[in-house]
């Protein structure tokens, strides 16, 4: 309630709030006593089940028959999987057998980038814990699973209002044989801008403390300058840091000679020697083609010498191809999505991998029978999430022009369409390519790409082509992404960014070419526990907490505001969570180990002249009453 009060103060709104104004402001303190956790679900059930979650009230409930899909079984023992290897002998031991394997190494993307680039990062933490125990028990042979970082983060505490902390605590138990592993943005952190150094050491040491096992490290322009301190705080914490090349263009296409096969050679050699166990290989956008892949991949091998871990995407339909295409070639390890969220901007599909492999000499070792059972599960927790479907029907080879990542192309393409551009997406996907090449010809992908993305909307809906933004005689109204790009605030990429552009955007300033974190002043992480934990009622911040409120300071204030309003949520089923539930209906929820609520809804009231209606519950076989206002 004191946050509910807090963000719901006028000065607080203001943006003009500093710690003083909680001291001097005792309204704040006003509010009725704190519910008990059980009456705070209910809450949030009623208020769903009255007035529909804001972001699936328009869209038909799944079918019955998906309610709470069930897991398959675990085999009662889990076998000895990579994360053993990691604990008993280290990361340079788990790069070294990774680099003896004759098999395939796979890692399993499904609860990161497989919903990350299919259903909008919308799956939550209920669905994947479920089945978590049938990946340790049923697939020890996965090199890792991907599951925590890129958007995942954020999306977590805004949208699904549940701690991403939580979530890989869970999933860490739930699988002690098998590595976990993140997307860490390097000096952005899991966001969308530069921190400063201390906040990413202190993001790193906790995200290895809660369970991340292999950290895959990028930069958003390819600068190995900008990717040495979350590459160094990984190593520090003894867990293996992939560092990672993000590939564009073609390498074989002399008019983008920028990325031709020597600049990723020389990169890749770049982070072996800033300490890389395993050198990570991204195509973010799903560009490399099987004869690229061939070449590249041999050239990487035979010139870094460290074991390759390729990730792409199948957003042109050939992420298969790809892929035996690079296991031909050497390499060690891929990504893949389970069967039923795979295809499309996802990764390529893990079970016809996997089965193409079969009888070769790089058999992965993995049960065709496990994979499917469990992509039988994946399929009916898809089923729970239509409202976050992109619509998308098809492969299509336009990624070739624009280069957007599979995270970012259903999103951008709905932002188009909430601009009113929906039918001129053939001019959004042109305008992003001339982008692309006006800003120099830049690696794409979360935080660049999303600049990219920012400045071909304005483009196109105020009709600009790139010449009109180039002519120095014309005024162009920059998005803020740009000019802060143009500053220097994500760094630099290969040979800078063009001077037309800069002196455009900038005008006069000038950009700072060091790397951001440089002259970012480190934050007083103790003062601000201290004010964090004063403005949350004297709640004791936790270093989790702590970590997720410097990465996301607004959104993790919300979360926590609701959290005190609606409490454990996130151990409702995904079907309660996204749309209330029907009279009769009879649902339960794990809010701690061994204490579950029984929940069975009753029946709703009409509408007062308060415009309230009760709703009727059993919890735990004692009747309870909600009133919730009717919003609709
Ligand atoms: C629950 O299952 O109890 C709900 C999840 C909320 C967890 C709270 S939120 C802030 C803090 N950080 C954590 O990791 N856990 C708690
Ligand atoms: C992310 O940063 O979230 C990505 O998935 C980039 O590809
Ligand atoms: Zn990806």
């Amino acid at each position: 309630a004191f946050v509910e009060n807090l963000l719901k103060h006028p000065t607080f709104l203001n943006n003009e709030y500093h710690t003083k104004f909680i001291d001097e402001t005792p309204e704040l303190f006003r509010f009725k006593r704190r519910k008990d956790r059980g009456t705070k679900v209910l809450t949030y059930i009623a208020d769903i089940t009255v007035n529909g979650h804001p972001e699936t009230k328009d869209t038909p409930r799944p079918p019955a028959h998906l309610r709470d899909p069930k897991p398959p079984h675990a085999s009662a023992e889990a076998r000895m999987g990579t994360r053993n290897l990691l604990e008993q002998k280290g990361p340079q031991a788990v790069a070294d057998w990774m680099g003896k394997q004759r098999q395939l190494l796979i890692t399993d993307t499904t609860m990161r980038d497989g919903h990350q680039s299919l259903l909008a990062t919308r799956m939550r933490s209920h669905d994947m814990i479920k089945v978590a125990p049938a990946y340790a028990a049923n697939l020890p042979q996965l090199f890792s699973v991907e599951c925590w970082g890129g958007a995942t983060f954020d999306v977590a505490y805004r949208f699904l209002q549940e701690c991403p902390w939580q979530r890989l605590r869970d999933l860490r138990a739930a699988m002690p044989n098998l590595m976990t592993q993140m997307l860490l943005r390097a000096s952005n952190g899991v966001g969308y801008t530069n921190y400063p150094d201390n906040v990413v050491q202190f993001f790193v040491r906790q995200a290895a403390e809660t369970g991340v096992d292999v950290f895959r490290v990028f930069d958003s322009l390819n600068w190995v300058e900008n990717m040495r301190v979350a590459m160094d705080a990984v190593i520090d914490a003894n867990k293996v840091c992939e560092g990672t090349i993000c590939y564009t263009g073609d390498i074989f296409d002399p008019d983008r000679a920028k990325y031709d096969l020597k600049y990723y050679v020389q990169m890749g050699k770049d982070l072996k020697a800033a300490g890389a166990h395993v050198l990570g290989l991204k195509d973010m956008a799903g560009l490399l083609k099987p004869a690229q892949a061939r070449v590249l991949i041999k050239a990487l091998k035979s010139e870094v010498g460290l074991p390759i871990h390729f990730h792409t995407h199948d957003t042109a339909g050939i992420a298969c191809a790809t892929i035996l295409a690079a296991s031909e070639a050497g390499v060690d390890a891929v990504d893949c999505a389970m069967d039923a969220l795979s295809g499309n901007t996802s990764q390529a599909t893990l079970g016809s991998v996997v089965s193409a492999l079969q009888h070769t000499d790089r058999d992965t070792g993995l049960s065709m029978q496990a994979i499917r059972e469990i992509s039988d599960y994946w399929e009916e927790v898809r089923g729970q999430y239509a409202a976050f479907e992109t619509g998308m029907q098809a492969p299509s080879s336009e990624v070739y022009l624009h280069e957007m990542p599979g995270g970012q192309f259903t999103n951008l393409k709905a932002q188009a369409a909430s601009l009113g551009l929906d039918d001129r997406w053939p001019e959004v996907a042109r305008t992003y390519a001339d982008v692309n090449q006006m800003f120099g010809d830049i690696v794409k992908v979360t935080p660049s790409s999303k600049v990219v993305g920012d400045m071909a909307l304005m483009m196109v809906s105020q009709g600009l082509t790139r010449a009109d933004v180039e002519d120095p005689g014309t005024d162009v109204a920059f998005p803020e992404s740009v000019i802060d790009m143009m500053r220097g605030n994500l760094g630099q990429p290969p040979g800078g960014f063009p001077d037309t552009i800069v002196k455009k955007a900038l005008k006069d300033e000038q950009p700072n070419l060091a790397r951001p974190g440089k002259h970012l002043e480190p934050v007083d992480l103790e003062a601000t526990r201290a004010e964090l934990s004063k403005e949350l009622e004297g709640k004791e911040i936790d270093d989790e907490d702590l970590a997720g409120y410097l990465m996301y300071p607004k959104v993790f204030l919300d979360y926590m505001g609701r959290h005190r309003q609606y409490g454990p949520v996130r151990t409702l089923p995904t079907q309660t969570f996204f749309y209330g539930m029907e009279p009769s209906e009879e649902i339960s929820a794990e809010i701690d180990p061994g204490k579950t609520l029984e929940i069975r809804m009753q029946a709703a009231s009409d509408t007062n002249e308060d415009g309230e209606v009760k709703v009727f519950f059993e919890l735990n076989g004692q009747p309870r009453v909600i009133r919730v206002p009717n919003r609709l």
